[in-house]
């Protein structure tokens, strides 16, 4: 069987239980302190923005001297780093957009922020950068035409793949696509959006998508079909898992702590597909958390996966399952139907299958 990796964004464990409405409840945890307690806990693997690592503004003796602490750490507790990517999102300079902010200026240091970041990705031997431009889009729509605002994030990521092209980096680039939120509209909104958007880049070849299943969740899109289009298009470059229930903010809830189904039909697809991408989760833990209790929800995103997984194995090995797939595989035909259109007509024995998986997830089977 395929080994799975399973990562965590630092800024999952790192996060300290602030809200929009509420203070920070838990202590600071510093980016090293989360890579050992991640490796400590069952991850494999780590995600970062730059910035988790390396605050902004530092001097570059301070970043060399944090990055080969993070080298050794690394390689002391057995953590690698599987994405990295950047905030330009939280400093107020930013607080119009970063590659498609109105000011030329701001997108320029846009660019400045993400091609530093690739650097650091690259220290870490980071095979993926991930963009999520969380305040690419708009409230008010009389501020640019979203037109405009596709093209400068065309220019932007045309000129970020040449970088990496350019300095030699073995590194992927990917997007990651959320509907709303920091901004009322986000201009790289789903899956689809994305993979129309890369289509179009000077080298799409190289730059692919991370559908997070909380984003398709607050589109009310079915995560599942979502990853399918990645997967199809063969853009699937990473994930991000976590629990969100659909037309809400940004809940990032453990994964498995809200829609259940949803989350076993993409566990379904990725074990199915045997996709080799580590099985990255990108949540928090509650506001109500303790720091044991982060590490907590650490183990319970992982064995919620590995739950899932197995129930996907006991679906296929269910001799009910078996039988209804082949029923189903059975009407694939182009024979024609020789009653002369008399047959009965076909029943869909779906109430069954779907029940079946019903009894699966609750364990009552
Ligand atoms: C925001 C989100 C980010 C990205 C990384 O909703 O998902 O944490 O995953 O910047
Ligand atoms: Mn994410």
């Amino acid at each position: 069987m395929m080994k799975r990796i399973f990562s965590f964004g630092l800024w999952t464990v790192m996060h300290r239980g602030g809200d929009p409405f509420g203070q920070p409840t838990r202590a600071p945890l510093d980016p090293l302190q989360a890579m050992s307690g991640l490796a400590a806990h069952g991850a494999q693997a780590f995600e970062l923005h730059a910035e988790d690592l390396i605050a902004p503004g530092s001097q570059d003796a301070e970043r060399d001297r944090l990055i080969r602490e993070a080298r050794g750490l690394m390689e002391d507790v057995g953590i690698i780093c599987v994405a990295c990517g950047s905030d330009v999102f939280s400093d107020p300079v930013f607080r119009d957009g970063g590659l498609a902010s109105n000011e030329a200026r701001v997108r320029r240091q846009a660019i400045g922020r993400y091609k530093a970041a690739i650097d650091v990705g690259h220290l870490l031997n980071a095979p993926l950068f991930n963009i999520w431009g969380g305040r690419d889009g708009a409230e008010v729509d009389a501020s640019r035409s979203p037109l405009d605002a596709l093209k400068r994030l065309r220019d932007g990521f045309n000129e970020l793949a040449d970088y990496i092209a350019r300095q030699g980096y073995n590194m992927r680039l990917s997007i990651e696509p959320k509907p709303n939120e920091p901004r009322g509209d986000l201009y790289l909104s789903t899956v689809g959006h994305v993979l129309g958007f890369i289509a179009r880049l000077d080298h799409p070849d190289g730059v692919g998508v991370v559908p997070e299943l909380a984003h398709a969740a607050m589109a009310g899109l079915n995560p599942a079909h979502e990853v399918a289009h990645a997967l199809y298009a063969g853009k699937l470059y990473g994930i991000h898992l976590n629990g969100q229930r659909p037309l809400r903010f940004d809940q990032d809830l453990r994964f498995g702590a809200a829609s259940l189904k949803d989350s076993f039909f993409v566990v379904k697809l990725l074990e199915e597909e045997a996709w080799p991408g580590p099985r990255s989760f990108d949540a928090r833990p509650y506001r109500t958390t303790d720091e044991q209790g982060v590490w907590q929800f650490v183990e319970g995103c992982i064995r919620a996966y590995q739950i899932l997984a197995e129930k996907v194995q006991q679906y296929h090995d269910d001799p009910e399952v078996q039988h209804l797939l082949a029923e189903i595989a059975s009407w694939d035909t182009e024979e024609p139907d020789d009653t002369g259109g008399a047959s009965a007509p076909r029943v869909f024995a779906y109430e069954q299958l779907d029940h079946v998986v019903f009894e699966i997830l609750t364990g009552t089977r």
